[in-house]
């Protein structure tokens, strides 16, 4: 968690019925915590979650930990050769007898964007080659949250982070890590966000159901490092889905459907004007050709659908 966060929540007071308090704190009104914890809900204890280095990992504080299920550490480039290793021995326990069916664990992998965008992108791509039977998650907060917003390859043009402090913000395109996976064939991939609870828990269930891999990408609005109000977390990851700028869609049986066409679709600078990480393209006065281009981008997406 960046040292710029002053507000926090105890695990304990979040209404949950899988993830339990074990002192740890986070941001008030983190995007990534509240998609996380209804993915837990829904998937329950029966997982081990292997995760990368992040904001996520203060969750746990030796030798307590919020999940009633198995979690276990790792560095950032190397959670899903650790899903592997995990998968492997309760295969070889399943093997010799050792572990009933129903005592059967799925293996998820909980990722930040810096991991799953950037470090561990490799050992994920080997995964994904062997068809690992797994489930990736990656909470996007668009940045190095647990460092101080340094800008990942997930980072959106024109946004200010720590390693962007000029006029421009941020130079250059969020990579396509949903189109990656979905050009390798995964047995599903989701984007999800946690003010869309509804769309969320069908996809999970859905993920769950399934084997092999599978992404599920989470939008995560992040009020230290995106520099908004805690209270408006809700608000602008609705605002992400209403602009358009971040599709909730998935991939199964070879095709990608989108789940929510928000229709008329809100300018993009709705969106972006609520974000401290944007205030230069508005003030002191308005950076025309990159706001331009952020909604310009925007629409092509759409258009190639509609
Ligand atoms: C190889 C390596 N470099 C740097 C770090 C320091 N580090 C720990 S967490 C983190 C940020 C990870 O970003 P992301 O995966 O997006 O997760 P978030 O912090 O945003 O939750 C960094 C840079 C590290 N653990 N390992
Ligand atoms: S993702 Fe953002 S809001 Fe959540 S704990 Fe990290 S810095 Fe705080
Ligand atoms: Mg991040």
């Amino acid at each position: 968690m960046s040292e710029k966060s002053t507000a926090f929540l105890r695990m304990a007071d979040l209404p949950s019925t899988h993830l339990m308090g074990g002192g740890t704190a986070m941001c008030a009104g983190c995007g990534g915590l509240q998609a996380l914890q209804q993915i837990y809900d829904v998937l329950g204890e029966k997982t081990v979650f292997v995760n990368a280095a992040g904001c996520m990992t203060l969750l746990s504080v030796y030798p307590f930990t919020p999940f009633r299920g198995s979690w276990l550490y790792t560095s950032m480039a190397s959670a899903s050769a650790g899903a592997q290793g995990v998968r492997d021995a309760l295969d070889v326990l399943a093997g010799k007898g050792r572990l009933p069916p129903e005592e059967d664990l799925e293996v998820v992998v909980l990722a930040g964007d810096g991991s799953t965008y950037g470090m561990g992108l490799s050992a994920t791509s080997g995964a994904i080659d062997r068809g690992l039977d797994f489930l990736y998650l990656c909470y996007d907060n668009e940045g190095y949250g647990n460092t101080g917003q340094q800008a990942s390859a997930a980072t959106p043009m024109g946004a200010r982070t720590a390693t962007d402090p000029g006029r421009e913000g941020h130079v250059g395109f969020k990579k396509d890590i949903f189109g990656l996976w979905v050009a390798n064939h995964p047995s599903y991939a989701a984007t999800v966000i946690g003010a869309e609870p509804l769309d969320l828990a069908r996809k999970i269930e859905k993920a769950s159901r399934l084997s092999g891999p599978r992404l599920i990408l989470a939008l995560a609005p992040c009020p230290t490092g995106w520099r908004f109000p805690a209270e408006d977390a809700v608000e602008i990851a609705r605002l992400a889905v209403r602009t358009g700028i971040f599709p909730l869609k998935e991939y199964v049986d070879g095709e990608v459907v989108h789940t929510k066409k928000k229709r008329p679709r809100l300018p993009v600078e709705e969106y972006l004007k609520r974000q401290g990480r944007f205030a230069h393209l508005f003030e002191p006065e308005r950076n025309e050709p990159v706001i331009r281009g952020i909604q310009a981008r925007v629409d092509a997406y759409w258009a190639e659908l509609e």
